[in-house]
């Protein structure tokens, strides 16, 4: 069998490496401090360790299909995300709990991740002649997250929660509106109806490389960093 190395030049296979041990040690962090969390907390960092932790498996996977491959690994991607993004969703609906978030909050908010996320893989793998189309309806929804994390029921909830749960959302917030936007503008570089049917990009296999590595990185400052910003609450006196 041939033996498969990273070569140092290999940004793409080093930023998956670099990205699995990061979302291992993360996990391992969230995991180990439930013992010294108060109850009140415990479920939400317990979610944040469930999220480096599915994501640490994805990327394991992810790096050995990228080395032997040389291949963007999309559909794991989306696999990943589809378990991710609906979870930290949950995140906003465990911290404003206290404060009276109904269990109607928590599905509009996972129902939302998850037309975002399914028409955004229709439009990127099944349907990419028509990506322009499934990528407005995937934003949308995207859209409508943000609206209710920044103005919406759980920017509302989380004043009533108080000063630190307010402050945890406003920096969730930013999360949501700029960290995640990375995904979005991936998507119109690297899909095939490009932007408004316009191709942006003209070398198709430099462009996804590029797209894994700024994926990489903003996966990883997507789940720790939110994860941490939840961790850091639960120390506080809210
Ligand atoms: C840890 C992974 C995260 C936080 C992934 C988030 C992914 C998105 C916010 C993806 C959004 C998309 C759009 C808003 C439109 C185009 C299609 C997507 C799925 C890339």
């Amino acid at each position: 069998m041939e033996h498969l190395k990273i070569a140092s030049d290999n940004y793409v296979a080093f930023t998956f490496f670099i990205g699995t041990m990061a979302m291992m040690a993360a996990s391992v962090f969230f995991f180990f401090e439930l013992s010294n969390t108060s109850q009140k907390w415990r479920t939400s960092v317990l979610v944040s360790g469930l999220i480096t932790f599915i994501a640490a498996v994805h990327y394991y996977y992810m790096r050995g299909y990228n080395l032997e491959t040389g291949d963007s690994p999309t559909f794991f991607r989306y696999v990943d995300w589809i378990l991710t993004v609906p979870l930290m969703c949950v995140e906003f609906y465990l911290i404003t709990k206290k404060a009276g978030a109904k269990i109607g909050l928590l599905w509009k908010l996972i129902f939302a991740s998850l037309v975002m996320l399914v028409t955004g893989y229709i439009g990127e793998v099944l349907d990419p002649t028509q990506s322009v189309l499934w990528g407005v309806i995937s934003g949308a929804a995207y859209f409508y997250i943000a609206y209710l994390v920044w103005f919406g029921e759980v920017a509302s909830l989380s004043q009533t929660a108080g000063p630190q749960v307010a402050k945890a959302t406003r920096i969730l917030g930013w999360f949501v509106l700029v960290g995640w936007a990375i995904y979005p503008l991936g998507y119109i570089l690297g899909t095939e109806g490009g932007l408004f049917g316009m191709k942006l990009v003209q070398d198709k296999a430099a462009a996804l490389h590029a797209m894994d590595i700024v994926y990489n990185i903003a996966d990883a400052i997507n789940k720790i960093g939110f994860g941490l910003v939840i961790y850091a609450l639960s120390r506080s006196e809210d």
